[in-house]
């Protein structure tokens, strides 16, 4: 007997190799203890569904798709860089706005001046915007401490977030969040006379303190010009192997460091952005299987104008996953269904491939495509209904208000 039966839907399993979207129309899906227990057209289901679910639900055509997964973000930080946004567009040059405090520190200063506490009700409002599109995991990264102790907060904040939403505190059942050690993100000031102490810092005691601690699900590092050198990132990843910890990495996001293929040496679940991306990196990932996140808020709001690479990634059949990057610098974007419309209208990717970026494609680039991503029986019941006619309109409505509803681990949030 399984728990909940949904009828009357269509549905967007996502799972590649069939029809577009894995779809099936006029199907259903069942689920049991979390998981799902079924899924298929409905002249598929034997016998009368009230004599196979405690409770069968019909939901009147709606679609159902993965729940979204957002498998980049730098969601939990204190403060917001509006005012220089302002400045900006106001006439105030780069110079000028750093002169103020503004860019990546004055969020650094706001953030070590923050508590746990604080961090989580400052947080939680974006965590909650982008649950009500849909979003069932997100991946939150730290990098705005420098230092270990605000590290540990923003990882401690990140982990917190998950069982506040667990306990139905953010007005809509659960989320599953993984924590990322974005260690190498900026030199902290003190530090900029002697970057390689810094280096040093986080790989010698701040990454294995944190990761003795259990905060460390993945690392990460900003291999930039303005950031680490690929040498620098390397040091890192050593570490991180050695302790067995995942590797993700923002390569060639304003520049090419040759960090895709850095990153493919490290086997890394992810290279994002990748605007630069060479197609000896693309070669590189497609080797191992490294997923190329593509995060276009960033690339929107900086008015990038060389786009990555897909026509390339798609020929070399590298997974292309799409994220929000949520961050108060360079993609204040708290919506993945806005992320999926500037993917298709500036990256030229297909809704389905966004779609599929936003979820089998995400699951991958957190090393979970095992359990959640896809809609097919023994995976996570994590599921968004939709109040959409096919699924392409994800990806072209701009701002519509399009989710009826979010399960997660087979319980919904607002309908019963
Ligand atoms: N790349 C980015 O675009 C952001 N971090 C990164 O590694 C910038 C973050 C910020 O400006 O606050
Ligand atoms: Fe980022």
């Amino acid at each position: 007997m399984w728990d909940t039966l949904w009828l009357d839907a269509n549905v967007a399993t996502m799972i590649a190799g069939g029809a577009p979207y894995g779809a099936i129309r006029n199907g259903g899906v069942a689920v049991k203890e979390g998981a799902i227990a079924w899924v298929g057209p409905r002249e598929d289901l034997q016998g009368d569904p009230g004599a196979l679910a405690a409770e069968v639900r019909y939901v009147d055509g709606q679609w159902i798709t993965p729940g979204l997964i957002d498998c980049h973000t730098h969601l939990v930080f204190a403060g917001n860089r509006a005012r220089e946004f302002e400045m900006r567009l106001n006439g105030a040059s780069y110079e000028e706005i750093a002169r103020a405090g503004g860019g990546i520190l004055s969020t650094v200063k706001a953030t070590r001046g923050a508590s746990v506490e604080a961090l989580i009700d400052a947080s939680a409002p974006r965590l909650k915007a982008l649950m009500r599109q849909g979003v069932t995991t997100v991946e939150i990264k730290s990098g705005y401490g420098l230092d270990l102790e605000t590290e540990r907060r923003m990882l401690r904040a990140a982990r917190a977030l998950e069982k506040i939403a667990r306990l139905d505190e953010l007005g809509e059942h659960g989320v599953r969040i993984r924590t990322t050690f974005l260690g190498l993100h900026a030199v902290p000031p003190d530090y900029k006379e002697r970057r390689g102490d810094y280096v040093a810092l986080v790989c010698d005691e701040m990454l294995p303190a944190l990761a003795r601690e259990g905060l460390v699900d993945a690392v990460d590092a900003f291999c930039e010009t303005i950031g680490f050198t690929p040498e620098e990132t390397e040091r890192f990843f050593i570490k991180a192997q050695a302790l067995g910890i995942p590797i993700k990495l923002h390569a060639e996001q304003l520049s090419d460091q040759g960090g895709g293929a850095l990153a493919a040496r490290f086997k890394a679940l992810s290279a994002d952005h990748l605007e630069h991306l060479s197609d000896a990196g693309v070669a590189a990932m497609a080797a191992v299987g490294t997923v190329a996140v593509l995060l276009p808020g960033a690339f929107y709001a900086l008015r990038e104008e060389k786009p990555p690479p897909v026509e390339a990634l798609r020929a070399a059949g590298v997974a292309i996953a799409l994220a929000t990057d949520c961050n108060p610098g360079t993609s204040p974007l708290a919506s993945p269904l806005m992320a999926m419309n500037l993917a298709c209208t500036l990256f030229r990717l297909t809704p389905e491939e966004a779609l599929a970026g936003m979820t089998r494609n995400a699951a991958r680039a957190l090393g979970l495509e095992g359990e959640i991503g896809t809609l097919e029986a023994g995976k996570a019941a994590d599921l968004a209904f939709w109040r959409i006619d096919e699924p392409a309109e994800l990806a072209y409505w701009m701002g519509a208000d399009l989710l009826e509803d979010r399960a997660f681990a087979g319980r919904t949030a607002w309908t019963s």
